[in-house]
């Protein structure tokens, strides 16, 4: 018989997202007539805008004519999005051929495991987006202290006490540093201060940051580094990982990109991004070409107009969401709400409660889904993270029934 990966024996219970969908599934069973709103999982719900889905859909159509069609296209994405990405995103602060065009943030902090192999000491923030960890320890970087060798994961407080920017020194000596800003969950988006300091200790100390950069199209205060090659010697440590997901709602769609910088060597003075050429070259092959129209369209001018009102209509959510968590009912009960108006997601407080336990009150009484801080790590309990992706009238009415929610 084949044995299993032990690796997967040292994972901590479920994923998270399935289990608040379980919850939310069992609730609705029980209550079948409940008109749940989900303010939970981060899943864009607004329609892909006109230009960017014509795109999309022109596309389509000419693959089923002969001038039209193509079939697999280079497995590191269209040179031309290549381009318009180094030069829209980065204004050219990064070359073509450092982006890699993939299908979707999620599906390259998966692949950029392989780069490191199993030993790789690794460092995240606490509370983090639960892949960086279940992703490193199925791939064999332990949770436990002792396990035959493989080195521990540095879990780094964010909390409101260090304005949810971890203490630094806690990292080990040549370890990958998952960082994502602005947050999921706490919403906080680093500042070039912040992030120079984190630049700084990684080439001190010989580390190498992988930069989640998902949400970058939710800053708005124009102080605040919009990628991590903003900041100086960044190119010489860190790797972003990016997204049209959530600049775009392409969710579904799946399309993402990486950049590697020519100068990130590894010890041995080799070239990391030739090695994540290989990673992808042999284990991808090339996101959906349908797909890389549409992200074509996103990055010009009708798209980007497109793309921030897209993105405004979710922020509009959230300052709504804000008010409402600061109400009477909140406030009174020392509630307490972290929302810098830079990402779409509330971090909130309820101050000695478990989150898992708030979630099920705010379920049972609103019949609203929300996502438990603690899943996001131990730093993340007492903590409630509530999404603003939804249909405004849904964060509307989720907001009137919050209004009467007792704690
Ligand atoms: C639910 C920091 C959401 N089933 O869509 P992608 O793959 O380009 O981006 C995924 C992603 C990457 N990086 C960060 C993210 O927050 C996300 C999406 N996170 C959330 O609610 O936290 C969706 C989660 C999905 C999942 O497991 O990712």
């Amino acid at each position: 018989m084949i044995k299993r990966n032990a690796n997967f024996s040292k994972l901590a219970g479920g994923y998270l997202f399935p289990e608040v969908a379980k919850r939310r599934r069992e609730f609705q069973q029980k209550h079948p007539d409940a008109k749940v709103i989900s303010l939970g999982i981060g899943n864009t719900t607004e329609p892909i805008p006109p230009h960017i889905t014509k795109a999309m859909v022109d596309y389509a159509a000419g693959l089923g004519t002969k001038e039209g069609y193509s079939g697999y296209g280079d497995e590191q994405g269209l040179t031309e999005l290549r381009e318009k990405i180094a030069k829209v995103v980065y204004g050219g602060k990064v070359n073509a051929d450092e982006v890699f065009v993939s299908d979707g943030a999620k599906c390259d902090i998966a692949r950029i495991q392989i780069l490191f192999g199993r030993k790789a000491r690794v460092a995240v923030q606490n509370p983090a987006y639960p892949v960086y960890v279940d992703g490193s320890v199925i791939s064999g970087a332990a949770k436990r202290r002792g396990d035959d060798g493989y080195n521990d994961i540095t879990y780094l407080p964010c909390t409101a006490e260090n304005d949810f920017f971890p203490d630094l020194t806690a990292i080990k000596k040549n370890s990958i540093i998952y960082f994502c800003s602005p947050n999921n969950p706490t919403g906080k988006a680093s500042t070039r201060e912040q992030l120079q300091s984190l630049v700084n200790y990684a080439i001190e100390k010989e580390c190498f940051i992988i930069y989640d950069n998902a949400y970058f199209a939710f800053i708005r205060d124009e102080k605040l580094p919009k990628t991590i090659f903003e900041i100086e010697g960044a190119k010489k440590c860190a790797i972003e990982i990016n997204s049209f997901s959530k600049l775009a709602g392409f969710t579904g769609v799946r399309l993402g990109w990486s950049v590697i910088p020519s100068e990130l060597k590894f010890h041995c003075g080799s070239s990391v991004k030739q090695d994540w050429n290989r990673i992808m070259t042999t284990l991808f092959n090339g996101a959906s070409n349908i797909a890389q129209a549409g992200g074509l369209a996103c990055l010009d001018e009708e798209g980007i107009k497109e793309t921030k009102e897209l993105v405004d209509y979710y922020l509009e959510n959230a300052a709504i969401m804000k008010k409402a968590l600061e109400g009477e009912n909140f406030a009174s009960k020392g509630v307490q709400v972290y929302f810098t108006g830079d990402s779409p997601y509330l971090w909130v407080k309820f101050p000695g409660k478990k989150s898992w336990d708030v979630f099920d009150q705010i379920l049972e009484q609103c019949n609203v889904v929300t996502t438990p801080g603690s899943g996001f790590g131990a730093a993340g309990e007492s903590f409630i993270r509530f999404s603003a992706f939804g249909h405004r009238q849904d964060v509307e009415e989720a907001c009137r029934r919050l209004a009467n929610f007792k704690i």
